[in-house]
């Protein structure tokens, strides 16, 4: 923490940029005017790229692809007319355990209730979506409530946090008061604690685990939060235990290590959900055991034997009761584990890993056809497969939901520990900008988007942004024209097929989206061909600027469903 005692009259303004750098935010994402002497200050005495979008919600979507990639809580500003967009925007960060920090304009006590224009009460709106919702009243209180706001962004599971400055776009910050810029590095970044379990809790896990004979580890958010897939791939290979992982864990493990058996869940792979519904003990690590990756608490079964690892005692056994529990941060845990563990306990289970394996080749077997298809238009499945072969090894995975969050959630595999994947935690339209605050997080490191057309159409104005900012991302659109997730919805609301002109509920006008992305100053690339992708990927990752590559894809291609 910089030192306090040299108290000079200072605005809110001047306090709040020192802090923002102080915390090390290379970039704030907003839709102006808000704080605006604050940016002005910002310009004067910081780095911090003032990242003006074209809406709030996309500028939530940004700072929460740059927290997720970056691990440092992501920045977001709107004044008071833009709140509710932003808090719109914080609902993926919040589902997701995304470090977010939405700062907003809001009502002034002298003048609230007389019908101030634009005004509403915005602040319960935050509340469902955020773990800390606060006002700030006086300029006094800069200090320690932006302290505040990144100590309980970052801490625990983390999350968002709104902070509410007094002023429609939040004047407050141009008043002074004697104070000084106070950092506290810790909460820069997550984890900022590393707890360490009880012993005794460690050994009743561990013993569990190499008692068992068929034990699986299912590995959510909570790892990727930690850091901790590398303790968690040590562990599986000391005991020989596989591996599934939540679509939020999807990076815990490469796909192709012989332990992953992939995505479990609803937007999962049939191997994984084969194997975790046969084995005797579920090992669940940072995972909030929620309905999508337990597919509605069928994969495992409630009452198959579980025990469970994480960082908040409320998320331990909240939907299976356990066996034993463990309190603490998983790298931690999982290196405690493997300090302890005793290899030879893995020999019982040579006729699992075996069953594991052949459940894995069967699936891949059964996909192979659609992974090597050449068919026009694009097999999805084909599309997948190639971005396997060619994301870099340091790549970034952004992707959404719907289809895309199906297909790479279930068929793309990472290759590397040094790849990272984030998903949208369920809205449509996230990926893309979430994808330009992962550039903006991570430079250096290639960042690669999936998103549906429909997932793209939302925040298509931020190609712009992009351009602007040079956020070179590479975002594909796998284009079929439709929202065709729906499809099988809408036969259903039909009562088996639904009729022709139900399609105008889901289908779009074609588009041609790498025109519209070289109209906007970025690099369009249509790809027709499956033939034509990994060049197309060659080229984007060669150009340094963002990029849009169209996929034309296949509207009758369904992504499978779960098994449970
Ligand atoms: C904010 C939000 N609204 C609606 C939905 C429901 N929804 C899920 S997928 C989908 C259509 C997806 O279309 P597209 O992005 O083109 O992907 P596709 O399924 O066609 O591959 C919709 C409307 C959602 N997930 N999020
Ligand atoms: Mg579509």
């Amino acid at each position: 923490m910089t030192s306090i005692g040299h108290n000079t009259k200072r605005t809110g303004a001047e306090v709040l940029a020192d802090m923002l750098a102080g915390y090390g935010v290379t970039h704030v994402f907003m839709v102006p005017a808000v704080l605006r002497r604050t940016f002005a200050e910002m310009e004067r005495r910081t780095k911090i790229a003032r990242v003006h979008c074209h809406g709030e919600k996309s500028a939530a979507y940004m700072a929460d692809g740059y927290a997720r990639a970056s691990g440092k809580p992501g920045i977001c500003m709107a004044q008071v007319i833009g709140a509710l967009n932003i808090a719109a925007g914080l609902r993926d960060a919040y589902l997701a355990h995304a470090p977010v920090i939405a700062m907003t304009g809001g009502r002034d006590p002298k003048t609230k209730f007389r019908g101030v224009y634009q005004e509403v009460d915005d602040v319960p709106a935050f509340e469902p979506v955020t773990k800390l919702n606060a006002t700030i009243d006086d300029v006094a209180r800069f200090p320690d409530m932006v302290r505040q706001a990144f100590r309980v962004a970052t801490s625990g599971a983390p999350g968002p946090v709104h902070l509410q400055f007094r002023g429609n776009e939040g004047q407050v910050d141009v008043e002074e008061a004697e104070m000084d810029a106070l950092v506290e590095a810790q909460f820069a970044h997550v984890p900022p604690f590393r707890p360490v379990a009880d012993a005794a809790q460690v050994k009743a896990a561990l013993d569990l685990l190499q008692k068992a004979e068929r034990p699986i580890f299912v590995a959510g958010g909570g790892v990727r939060a930690s850091g901790a897939g590398r303790e968690l791939v040590a562990l599986a290979e000391a005991l020989q235990i596989p591996a599934a992982t939540s679509l939020n864990g999807k990076d815990s493990i490469p796909g192709t290590h012989p332990l992953s058996v992939g995505v479990c869940g609803s937007y999962s792979r049939e191997s994984a959900n084969r194997a975790v519904n046969r084995a005797d003990l579920v090992c669940f690590v940072g995972s909030g055991t929620g309905g999508m990756t337990t597919h509605f608490w069928a994969v495992p079964k409630i009452g198959t034997p579980a025990i469970q690892i994480d960082i908040e005692a409320e998320a331990l056994g909240r939907n299976y009761p356990l066996q034993a529990s463990v309190l603490g941060d998983a790298k931690t845990v999982l290196a405690a584990m493997l300090e302890l563990a005793d290899k030879a306990s893995a020999q019982k289970r040579a006729s699992w890993i075996e069953e594991v394996a052949a459940l894995r080749n069967e699936w891949y077997g059964k996909y192979k056809p659609a992974f090597e298809s050449d068919a026009v238009p694009i097999h999805p499945a084909r599309l997948c497969a190639e971005l396997t072969k060619h994301v870099p090894d340091d790549g970034i995975v952004v992707v959404d939901t719907g289809h895309a969050g199906m297909w790479m959630g279930g068929m793309y595999d990472l290759r590397s520990p040094k790849q990272s994947y984030m998903r949208s935690a369920g809205h449509l339209g996230w990926a893309f900008p979430a994808g330009l605050g992962a550039k903006a997080g991570c430079p250096d490191r290639p960042v690669i988007c999936f998103t549906g057309d429909a997932g793209f159409w939302y925040h298509i104005a931020e190609v712009e942004t992009a351009v602007r900012w040079k956020l070179n991302s590479i975002t594909i659109v796998n284009n079929n024209g439709g929202g065709n997730q729906s499809k099988r919805g809408f036969d259903r609301a039909y009562g088996g097929t639904q009729t022709e002109k139900a399609r105008e509920l889901w289908t779009y006008t074609p588009m041609n989206f790498a025109r519209l992305a070289e109209d906007m100053g970025a690099l369009g690339i249509r790809v027709e061909r499956a033939c034509d992708i990994a060049p197309a990927l060659a080229r984007a990752l060669a150009a340094d600027r963002p990029v849009v590559i169209d996929v034309v894809s296949d509207i009758e291609a369904l992504a499978p469903l779960a098994v449970s």
